[in-house]
């Protein structure tokens, strides 16, 4: 069985990181291995949450899978609790990567032009030497604005969408992508460089209009699962932008509480037909 380890927060309540990483995992046929970085009692979008940040755990946990040869197919980093933390799990990285391990960056910082409540201006500077390290690097607008210090626009110019995929490949992962990205006023999308083929890679699905939060988790989470089971680049995006499309299709909201996350639960047994395609 291919064995991934993510490396992201537990957010008690809210649906993301963690608690949808393990569920999407486990369907894909993945053993889901953590590093912890942080226990919030909610995501940060809710008021007055807790944090116990882990960044002092997350190298001896690191170590010891080293003492015992874990194998890991892939890791997967996806929201981290501080720039100190950055540090850490570039150092996570370099001790626990084999030849063959995918890493696969969520740069979970930002939405919707700006940065995540708890994160000072510089910290994508911090998070920049973690997307170094990145095989597959896979920010939404803003984050990918962010990291490559271009100022953030909201425009359905697709060549503009391009440079900017072409700036974070500047950054050193070796497939650059971007999610979220609007193909035209009705769609929403994926746009990669493939290192296969060398070109830009473009999918997109009818777009929801509205804000949904933890879709990013459920995306990386997906695309790493369907790369460790042999998918190509192209093959591991179309399958998550397909089945995040799918998990918001079956999300009834609740009007009083908009943050629980889209009910992932109810399309997981999507998955694994989405792998046989
Ligand atoms: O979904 C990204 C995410 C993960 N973890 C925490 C968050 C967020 C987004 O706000 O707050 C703690």
């Amino acid at each position: 069985m291919k064995r991934v380890a993510s490396i992201q927060d537990i957010s008690c309540l809210g649906r993301c990181s963690l608690t949808v990483a393990l569920p999407v995992l486990a369907v894909m046929g993945v053993e889901c291995a953590v590093i912890p970085t942080a226990v919030l009692s909610t995501h940060t979008i809710f008021p007055d949450f807790t944090c116990r940040d882990l960044t002092d755990e997350l190298l001896p946990i690191a170590r010891h899978w080293k003492s015992q040869q874990v194998k890991l197919d892939a890791i997967g980093s996806g929201y981290l609790a501080s720039p100190r933390q950055t540090e850490a799990v570039c150092q996570v990285f370099d001790l626990l990567r084999a030849e063959d391990t995918l890493i696969v960056v969520d740069p979970a910082m930002a939405d919707h032009g700006r940065l995540y409540k708890p994160f000072a201006p510089d910290f994508p500077q911090y998070m920049k030497k973690v997307c170094r390290r990145a095989d597959v690097l896979v920010p939404n607008l803003t984050e990918a604005c962010l990291l490559t210090d271009t100022p953030y626009r909201e425009t359905e110019d697709l060549s503009w969408w391009r440079d900017l995929l072409r700036r974070v490949g500047d950054l050193g992962p070796r497939c650059p992508v971007l999610t979220g990205v609007p193909f035209g006023p009705d769609r929403l999308g994926v746009m990669a460089l493939d290192p296969e083929s060398g070109g830009i890679f473009q999918y997109h699905t009818p777009r929801v209009h509205d804000h949904f939060h933890g879709t990013g988790d459920i995306f990386s989470a997906a695309c790493a699962g369907a790369m460790v089971r042999g998918k190509s680049l192209p093959e591991a995006l179309r399958l998550a932008a397909d089945f995040t499309l799918a998990c918001i299709q079956v999300t009834c909201r609740d009007p009083n509480a908009p943050w629980y996350g889209v009910e992932f639960e109810k399309a997981l047994h999507l998955l694994p037909g989405l792998l046989e395609r």
